[in-house]
């Protein structure tokens, strides 16, 4: 059974994105939007970021100026380490097929986060490609952005820039990966953004290489993504994760192969990064600073 339809198919294929509505509902949404409301309550308590992921990192990341009565809480990662709603979204919704449908029928997980942008915090995501992270042996990888809330342009909305999959950008500055594209390219991907807009448990899926990035939540409402990156069982890492997780190559759909496709073409391979998340690379404040 198809879960996306031939012409968001041709959406993926030609734009490097597409969105389907209604992916996650009822009362797997609500209990994923619960543990949010929870992790930001906790937030509260911290005057810097918290948690340990597997590689020492830090698993909750703070925005500069974070206060308990003004909570900044940025980004979680991997919360399918640590629940069992997101977890289950991950791995036994419906997001695994409509990844299959884009990548083929052989599917393993990467990495995830969910990014949260409060009522008046700064957080920007300065144009990137999800590849020059994390680069493999071929692109048959995606991006899914599950939206939490209902979000509209005035929050911040991802921004894509169509067509950009099919031109890998330089995300270093001079010797230092910077992990954003320069400030003349930046310019030109704003230029002819569109924003991703919808309801709670509308899923954009985007191809690994589509530029994109994203302005403050301007509003007083709270917006949140979970975010997930899944590749072919055939795609093999050219280096470890930037974000290790237990479940990392994981088979969520499909089998497991030990041969790996390549794909020609050059990459330039990140270094690795000491900031607990890529904000802080992207040269944003944490509030442990
Ligand atoms: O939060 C967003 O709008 C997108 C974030 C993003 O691109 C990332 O975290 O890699």
């Amino acid at each position: 059974m198809a879960f996306i339809s031939p012409e968001q198919i041709e959406q993926f294929q030609h734009d490097g994105f597409t969105i389907a509505r209604g992916v996650v509902t009822g009362a797997a949404l609500d209990a994923m939007r619960q543990q949010l409301e929870d992790w930001v309550e906790e937030s509260r308590s911290h005057s810097g970021n918290w948690g340990t992921c597997l590689d020492g990192k830090a698993r909750f990341d703070l925005e500069g100026g974070h206060r308990a009565d003004h909570p900044r809480l940025r980004r979680i990662s991997n919360p399918v380490e640590i629940s069992e709603p997101y977890r289950h979204a991950l791995f036994e919704s419906a997001i695994p097929d409509h990844v299959a449908d884009c990548i083929g029928p052989d599917v393993k997980f990467h990495h995830c986060k969910v990014n949260v942008k409060l009522p008046g915090t700064d957080t920007e995501v300065g144009w990137h490609q999800d590849h020059a992270f994390d680069p493999h042996t071929n692109d048959s990888m995606v991006t899914t952005l599950l939206f939490l809330v209902d979000i509209d342009e005035e929050m911040g909305p991802l921004l894509v820039a169509p067509g950009s999959q099919r031109t890998p950008f330089s995300h270093y500055q001079g010797d230092d990966f910077v992990g954003m594209v320069d400030a003349t390219t930046q310019q030109e991907l704003n230029s002819r953004a569109i924003p991703m807009t919808g309801k709670a448990g509308d899923l954009v899926i985007m191809h690994t290489w589509m530029a994109h990035g994203g302005g403050p939540n301007l509003t007083n409402r709270p917006r949140a993504l979970m975010i997930c990156d899944y590749t072919a069982a055939d795609a093999f890492p050219l280096k470890g994760p930037a974000m290790p997780s237990r479940y990392y190559g994981r088979v969520v759909r499909g089998k497991a192969t030990r041969f790996a496709r390549l794909k020609e073409r050059i990459i330039e391979v990140p270094e690795n990064y000491e900031d607990d998340s890529f904000f802080g690379l992207q040269g944003q404040k944490t509030a442990a600073e």
